[in-house]
Formats: C-alpha cells, structure tokens, sequence
C-alpha cells in the first residue's frame, strides 16, 4: 500500500470539518449587559445647568430666587450636537443639583423651572433634553443629588427618602430610556445627619429603567475614580468590593485601582470639568485640547469610561470656545487613533486555541478587529503568552493600544513589548499593568521592524481582542 503523505492542505480540508473549539469559561466576574453597552460607549457629556449658572456659584445655598433662572436662548439641540459632533454618546443633565432646583416641574416641590420665568414657567428642561437625544440618537443620562439645602423634610429620614424616591420616580418614568441615573456623595459640613436608603433608590431604578447603569461612590455598576481631575490608577482594574466601599467615605486609592482580588464587577467612572468649575462662570476658561487628549490617556486608556462636564453658560448655549476645544479634541484623537500601524505586520502567536493548522476561530488575526468580540486565545497551559508583529519595514510609533474581551473576565496582570534590534536581540522597552476594556500606553517614539507583545502575568489564559500602534505627534 502505497505512503500517504500528509500536506498541509490536507490539514486545512480535514479542520475545515472538524467541531470548532468553544471559548474559554469566563473568569469571574464580569459585566452585566448593561455594564458592557455602558463601557462600549467610552465618553458621555456631563451637564452642569441651573441657577448656580446665573449667580456664579458652585454649591448653591438653596435660597436662590427662582427668578434667576431665566435662560433666553436655551437650545437642547444645541447641547446634544455639541456633544455628538465631538463624539461623546451620551448626555448626562444635573436635573437637581444641592440647591434642589429642579429642571422639570416637580410635582412634590415649587423649588423648579416652574417657579421661574423661563419659557412662562411652562418649560422642563429635562423633558427638551431628553426628546434632543432621542432625536439625536444618543443616550440621556440623570443625576438626581441626594443632598439637598432648599427642601426643608432634608434631615428626617423617611420623609426626606419618600420625597427622593417620589422625584427619582418622576424623572424615570416621564422622559423615555434613561442611560445612567449619577448619585454623588456630596454634603456639606455641619449638614443635618440623616441616612440615605440606597438599597430601595437602587431597586427602584432597576425596576423603573432596568437598561440604565447606576453611578456612586460604590457602585453598583460603576464607581466613581477617587478624584475629580478624570484620572484613574495606572493599574486599574474593574473587578471591585461593594462591601469595602461607602458611599461618601471611600478610600480614593482602592477607588482609582479597583481590586484585582475582587468579587464584583464595578469599573471606574472619571468625571471632570472642562473648565475649572461644574459650573459656568463667565470669568472660566476651559482646558486646551491638548489637556483633554492627556486626560483621555489617563481615563480611557487606563480602563476607564471618560465624564467630561460642559456647563452650558448663561444664555443656555454651550459657549463657543468649549465648542472649539472639543472640536480640536476630536481632531486630536482621530488622528492619532485612526490609523492603525500594526494592520502593516505579519501577525503570528506563541499558541493559539484549538491550534493554528485547526482553522481556528481564535487566531492572532483578531486583534486587528475592532471590536472585543473577535480575540486572539493561546492554547491551554502554556508558559509563553506571546504576539509577534514583523513588518515590510520599519515602522515608527509612540502608543501602544490594547483591549481585552472583558465579557470574559479581566485577565491581564502585567505585559511588556520588545523589539527585535540589529545585532542586540530582543529587548525589552516598555512594560504596564493591566489592560481591561482599553489600555493605551505612550512612551518615547520607537522604530523597530519586528516587535514581540508579551503577557507576563494573568488571571488566567490571557486574551487579547485589539492590539494598535499609533503615532502621537501632539502630546507633550
Ligand atoms: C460632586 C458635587 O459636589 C459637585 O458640585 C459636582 O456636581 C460633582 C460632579 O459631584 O459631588
């Protein structure tokens, strides 16, 4: 009988018919649909707007005239384009700040739009937001304070928590699909003592709009960073103890790092202004493009998900020099981000799942694919958890990006890249902790026509979804 021998075609046909290698279990925890849609969407606009806009405050007393509210030219459409055209998917209004005010007409208070000569006291501000968005095509988001200096039941539990849940009920069942509900932790010093009921505000958001995400101090589906400058922790996880955090007492470090150890899936949220305060002042200037694309670095590209308030000013416009920032911003960030040198590169992989010759669906290829649905896998139990790119030529590049398929579990600990240099070998040139639902990493520009991604510490089998190579010519 005659040899047969064995091509490598032959293995292609034969994998071809061969059962596909499922993915790999999850590690837990991971993210609940919500969470995941909440992560996807990278940046929302946050909008500080009310009568603090009109007297120059920050942390109104609650004894403001309702008359001060009185913005001639407010324009929803306006917001939501700004916010759009600049690439951020959601929008997030102060309905009440801690001066109470409320920008849709309460029925448990006469402390709102209602009382001012804005649109004869017939207008609602949430109402015109919300139906902007929808328009628009991007996602509406509420932050409802807790603490509150007009209402006079603030200080008597009960009543103060009815009254609450009364106005959060109103705001979730009168304005369509609601995004993300934001509780903040503020109070002022010497304020009356009373206890908040989380426990039943969280049930009834999840009753009345179980799609959106639930911000706080402590979750439970995102937790705010720490710090108000919308930087996370340069190791930043989103795994996270819910029973380790307080909501207005939380240790800012364990909220900028989250907890490799922890049980619960709460990934950080890093808010900041665009100008110095929350709100509009007319003597404030906002930050250059060239902060914003820093704090993207330290937000976004370290796991976060970015707030970047833009108070509307007085007239009820976004003023046209925030406009122009956001405009450079995004300019900034397209063309950093829009070109991917690593598409150039002949990918190959210490193992891959199922093996290479198996027609495998978690091949290196993958992380060339937007998206964390398509990854590279390694084969179970190895040693080496490596990605190797060989170019034509010699590329040159300042940024590395890279995403994990965070629905199945945060994995990556620590990782390096090297380059191959003539005569030199394999050197090792920049190394960073954790990676999650996105890591961007800057360093000095290196040029190399062979570079290895190496995993050098996991969870668990490492897996990466996308890997880029950027050039940033901007930052300083
Ligand atoms: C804090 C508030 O005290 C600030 O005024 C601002 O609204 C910020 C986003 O949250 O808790």
């Amino acid at each position: 009988m005659e040899k047969k021998t064995t091509t490598s075609s032959d293995c292609l046909v034969r994998s071809a018919d061969s059962p596909q290698k499922p993915p790999p279990l999850p590690i837990l925890p991971i993210p609940t649909s919500r969470q995941l849609e909440w992560q996807s969407a990278s940046m929302a606009l946050f909008l500080h707007f009310g009568p603090n806009t009109f007297t120059d405050s920050e942390w109104g007393s609650g004894r403001a005239d309702p008359s001060v509210f009185n913005p001639t030219h407010l324009d929803a459409a306006q917001w939501v384009g700004v916010a759009k055209q600049a690439g951020f998917s959601c929008v997030i209004l102060t309905a009440k700040h801690h001066d109470g005010f409320c920008l849709w007409p309460s029925e448990y208070t006469d402390y709102s739009v209602r009382s001012s000569p804005w649109r004869g006291g017939r207008g609602d501000v949430v109402a015109e937001l919300s139906s902007a968005a929808r328009d628009a095509g991007i996602g509406f988001g509420l932050y409802l304070s807790p603490w509150d200096r007009h209402e006079p039941s603030y200080g008597r539990t009960v009543e103060y928590n009815e009254f609450y849940m009364g106005q959060m009920t109103e705001l979730l069942t009168r304005y369509g699909e609601i995004k993300e509900v934001f509780l903040d932790g503020a109070k002022g010093q010497g304020e009356k003592d009373m206890e908040y009921y989380f426990e039943s505000w969280f049930s009834l958001i999840r009753q009345l709009q179980p799609r959106a995400v639930i911000f706080s101090d402590a979750g439970p589906d995102n937790r705010w960073i720490g710090n108000e400058n919308g930087t996370a922790g340069s190791t930043c996880w989103s795994l996270f103890n819910r029973s380790s955090a307080k909501i207005g007492g939380t240790d800012p470090q364990y909220l900028r790092s989250g907890d490799p150890v922890g049980h619960d899936w709460v990934p950080g949220e890093c808010d900041v202004s665009i100008r110095p305060g929350w709100f509009w002042h007319a003597r404030q200037a906002p930050k250059s493009a060239r902060t914003l694309l820093d704090i993207y670095y330290k937000s976004i590209g370290r796991n976060g998900h970015l707030l970047l308030n833009v108070p509307p000013n007085s007239s009820g416009l976004i003023s046209e020099e925030d406009i122009q920032v956001l405009q450079e911003f995004n300019e900034l960030r397209r063309s950093i981000f829009d070109e991917n040198l690593a598409k150039s590169a002949l990918l190959s992989a210490s193992s891959t799942r199922g093996g290479m010759m198996n027609n495998s669906r978690f091949g290196p290829e993958n992380v060339l694919k937007e998206g964390i649905y398509s990854y590279w896998a390694p084969e179970e139990n190895q040693s080496d958890w490596t990605l190797h790119l060989r170019f034509q030529e010699k590329v040159k590049f300042n940024v590395l990006q890279v995403q994990e398929p965070i629905q199945l579990g945060q994995r990556v600990i620590q990782f390096h890249l090297e380059t191959l240099n003539n005569g030199e070998g394999w050197r090792q040139v920049i190394n960073g902790t954790t990676v999650g639902y996105q890591r961007l990493l800057q360093f000095p520009m290196l040029e190399t026509q062979e570079l290895r991604f190496v995993v050098d510490k996991s969870r668990g089998d490492p897996l990466i979804s996308y890997l880029g190579l950027h050039v940033d010519t901007f930052s300083i």
